[in-house]
C-alpha cells in the first residue's frame, strides 16, 4: 500500500515552522532567521519513501496584513487550510497570545486532523513543559499534542510517523526524486535575502526583494546574476556599504550556502536597484511570484 498527502505547517511568526520543514526534508529549502516575516511564500518540501510521499508546505507566519505584500502572504496561509490532509499547528513554549482569532477558530473547528507541535522545548524545564501541554490541550481539544525541538530534532521522528499513519492511501503526487516545487532561481533569491535579513537592521530587510535575472548552469559551475531591489536611494547606499564591503559579505555568504545546496561551484554577480514601492505594487508582486 502506498500513502501520500499534503501536510501544512501553520502558526505565528518565528515559532520554528521553517526549521521543522527543513528538518523533515533534510535540506535547507526554507530560509531561517530570528526575524518575523522571513518566509514570504508557500514553499513545498517533499519527503519520499518507498511506500509514502509527504508533501509539506511551509507558510509565512500569521500576521495582520498592512500592505499588499502581506495580503498576498496571508493568502498563502489561507490556502494552506484548504488542501491539507494533516495540519501541523506550531506554537512555541511560552507563547500565550493568538495573533489572529479567525485563524485560531479555523484550527479548533478543523475537520482535518491537527497535530499541535509545542516547539522549542529545549528552552524549557519539565514543570513549564507540563503546564504548557495542559494549557494547549484545553485551548485546542481537537489536536494531538507533541512537544518537540525542531532545532535539535527532538521528537521529530514521532511526529513524522504519526503523519504517515494519518495520510490517505494514494499514489505519489510528484516524481519520487523531487524535493520541492520551486525552481533553482527561487533558492538563490531566498538565500541572498536570508543574508540581508541577517546583516541589516530596521526596515532594510522588509524593503528588499531579490530577483535572479540570469542563471547559467555549466558542467562545473553555475553562474548567476541577481538584482537586489530596494525602495529608496538611501537603502541602496546602506546595502552596498562603505567601498562595497557590506554587499560583498552578502555575496560571499550566499555563495557558500548555495554551493552546499547545489553541490557545485557558484559565481554570483550582485547589483542593487531602486524600485519604488514594489511592496504595494500588485504587478511588481506578481513578477516576484506573489500571485496566489
Ligand atoms: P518561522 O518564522 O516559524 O519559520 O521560524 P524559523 O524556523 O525561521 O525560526 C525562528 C527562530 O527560532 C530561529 O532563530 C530558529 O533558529 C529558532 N528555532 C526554531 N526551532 C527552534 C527550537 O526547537 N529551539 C530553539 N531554541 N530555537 C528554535
Ligand atoms: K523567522
Ligand atoms: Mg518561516
Amino acid at each position: 500500500m502506498h500513502k501520500a498527502g499534503f501536510v501544512n505547517i501553520i502558526g505565528n511568526p518565528n515559532v520554528g515552522k521553517s526549521t521543522l520543514m527543513n528538518a523533515f526534508v533534510g535540506e535547507k529549502l526554507s530560509i531561517i532567521t530570528s526575524k518575523a516575516q522571513t518566509t514570504r511564500h508557500r514553499i513545498l518540501g517533499i519527503v519520499n519513501g518507498e511506500d509514502f510521499q509527504v508533501v509539506l508546505s511551509d507558510t509565512p507566519g500569521i500576521i495582520k496584513p498592512a500592505y499588499e505584500l502581506q495580503e498576498s502572504m496571508m493568502g498563502f496561509v489561507k490556502s494552506a487550510f484548504e488542501d491539507a490532509d494533516v495540519l501541523l499547528y506550531m506554537v512555541e513554549i511560552g507563547e500565550q497570545e493568538l495573533k489572529d482569532e479567525a485563524f485560531f477558530n479555523k484550527i479548533t473547528n478543523s475537520k482535518i486532523p491537527v497535530l499541535l507541535l509545542l516547539n522549542k522545548i529545549d528552552k524549557s524545564n519539565q514543570e513549564q513543559l507540563e503546564t504548557q501541554v495542559q494549557l494547549w490541550s484545553e485551548k485546542v481539544p481537537n489536536a494531538e499534542i507533541f512537544p518537540i525541538s525542531a532545532l535539535e530534532g527532538f521528537n521529530i521522528k514521532e511526529v513524522f510517523n504519526r503523519i504517515i499513519e494519518l495520510l490517505p492511501e494514494s499514489p505519489a503526487f510528484y516524481p519520487k526524486d523531487q524535493l520541492t516545487d520551486k525552481p533553482e532561481r527561487f533558492f538563490i533569491n531566498e538565500t541572498i535575502r536570508e543574508k540581508i535579513l541577517m546583516h541589516y537592521k530596521k526596515e532594510i530587510p522588509y524593503a528588499v526583494e531579490v530577483d535572479t535575472e540570469e542563471f547559467f548552469e555549466e558542467e562545473n559551475i553555475i553562474r548567476v546574476r541577481s538584482v537586489i531591489m530596494v525602495e529608496r536611494e538611501t537603502q541602496k547606499g546602506i546595502i552596498i556599504g562603505h567601498k562595497g564591503t557590506a554587499l560583498k559579505r552578502v555575496g560571499v555568504e550566499a555563495r557558500k550556502d548555495l554551493e552546499k545546496f547545489f553541490g557545485k561551484q557558484i559565481h554570483i554577480e550582485l547589483y542593487v536597484k531602486v524600485n519604488k514601492n514594489w511592496r504595494s505594487n500588485v504587478n511588481q508582486l506578481k513578477r516576484f511570484g506573489y500571485n496566489n
